[in-house]
């Protein structure tokens, strides 16, 4: 290839990369909309325990329980200003004393039960949704995502 093709080229390869960003700059800019009229939501949740075994040759005796609690589902994504439910089901463990933090909401899931938490959701940000049995707490957390 001859110097003056291989600047030709060249060029036409920044003006296509050009061409792409400012296309995808055009229709994000198009794409956005105003934040989200507020809305109920319901989300429904579970308290759950998953339960392992170890088998022959692994890092535990064979027979050896291993457990997890768990929220389910673990991460949640609201609008800043929806009107949220959570109706969780308690599945596994008598109980879970639970909190969100950030928003000095405490509640208690037993099972066999539904729990309804109702809130605003009036602060954007990240906040954990935490059962507060110490056997529990390592592994119980979920995540709920207020976005404003
Ligand atoms: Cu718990």
């Amino acid at each position: 290839m001859d110097k003056n093709k291989g600047t030709l080229v060249a060029f036409g390869a920044v003006a296509v990369v050009a061409l792409l960003v400012g296309a995808f700059a055009f229709t994000t800019a198009l794409g956005r909309t105003p934040a989200a009229a507020p809305t109920d939501r319901t989300i429904v949740m579970t308290a759950v325990e998953y339960k392992g075994t170890f088998g022959e040759g692994e890092s535990q005796p064979a027979g050896t329980v291993v457990k997890a609690y768990r929220w389910d589902p673990s991460y949640i994504v609201v609008n800043k200003g929806d009107r949220v439910t959570l109706k969780v089901f308690g599945v596994n463990g008598d109980q879970h004393p639970s909190t969100i933090d950030g928003y000095d909401i405490t509640f208690t899931v037993k099972r066999g039960e539904w729990t309804t938490v109702t809130f605003t959701a009036s602060k954007a940000g990240t906040f954990e949704i935490v059962c507060h049995v110490p056997e529990h707490t390592e592994t119980m957390h979920a995540y709920l995502y207020v976005v404003g």
